[in-house]
């Protein structure tokens, strides 16, 4: 079959890609910690991505945007960001296909959501996404603005700003599509947790009868 690596006579599985998004302060990097343990403790290879990946080049300008060292135009930092997903998309597939499952806190939803709230055409911030690998589940956290500002404080990164993130949270919901699954992140974390393992596990199991495929080619 298409999505099996044939590796020194024995068929490898892929990995799945599976992302975790939403608004600031709504868990995606508490939840993708716990989801990784869980399935690396399952015995199952798995990583840990993030994006921004603030430790190649273009991550450390988009860093030093972030916390208001650099000024950017608009369009400028939102091609950073997806030239930042694009260097490491060949990596991304390796592993993949190797057999490893990536959990990705941020991905291409971030990407248009944060640049299409500050103004800029939703099908021109989608553009550059396009042809990246499409994940095979997106969990997304499920919070009111005003109940995610009140987690932790908001820090001094340029974007963590109640009315800014409402308006992302608009952008998100036109985002939403099949591979979408929607968890109230208002939750408990232990039962946010629990549902996100289910979904892990059933997303892994199903990805085997899948190949990989692109985002957003026909959009
Ligand atoms: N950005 C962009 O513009 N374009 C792009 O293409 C990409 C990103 C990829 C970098 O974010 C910024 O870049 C971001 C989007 C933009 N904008 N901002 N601001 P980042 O990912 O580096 O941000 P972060 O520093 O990791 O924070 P975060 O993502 O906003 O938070 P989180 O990971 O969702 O939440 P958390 O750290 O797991 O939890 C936050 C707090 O809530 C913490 O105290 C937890 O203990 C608590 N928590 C978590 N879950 C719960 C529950 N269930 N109940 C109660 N408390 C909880
Ligand atoms: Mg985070």
């Amino acid at each position: 079959m298409q999505f099996e690596m044939y590796n020194s006579g024995h068929v490898t599985k892929r990995g799945a890609l599976i992302v975790l998004e939403g608004l600031d302060r709504c868990g995606k990097t508490t939840q993708c910690g716990r989801l990784v343990s869980f399935l690396e403790g399952n015995g199952l290879p798995v990583e840990a991505w993030r994006f921004p990946d603030r430790n190649t080049d273009t991550g450390r300008m988009i860093s030093s945007y972030l916390t208001n060292n650099s000024e950017l135009d608009d369009q400028t930092i939102h091609l950073l960001f997806s030239a930042n997903r694009w260097e490491k998309r060949s990596l991304m597939e390796n592993k993949l296909r190797n057999g490893t499952t990536l959990v990705v806190d941020r991905y291409s939803y971030s990407g248009v959501s944060f640049s299409a709230a500050k103004g800029l055409n939703v099908k021109w911030c989608k553009a550059p996404e396009k042809g990246l690998i499409a994940p095979d589940l997106v969990v997304f956290l499920d919070i009111l603005p005003e109940e995610a500002a009140r987690r932790g404080n908001y820090g001094f990164e340029r974007y963590e700003q109640l009315e800014f993130q409402k308006n992302v949270a608009h952008y998100y919901r036109i985002l939403n599509d099949a591979t979408w699954k929607v968890i109230d992140a208002s939750l408990p974390l232990e039962l946010i947790e629990n549902q996100i393992q289910k979904l892990a596990l059933e997303s892994i199991d199903s990805c085997q009868e899948k190949p990989l495929s692109s985002l957003w080619l026909d959009d």
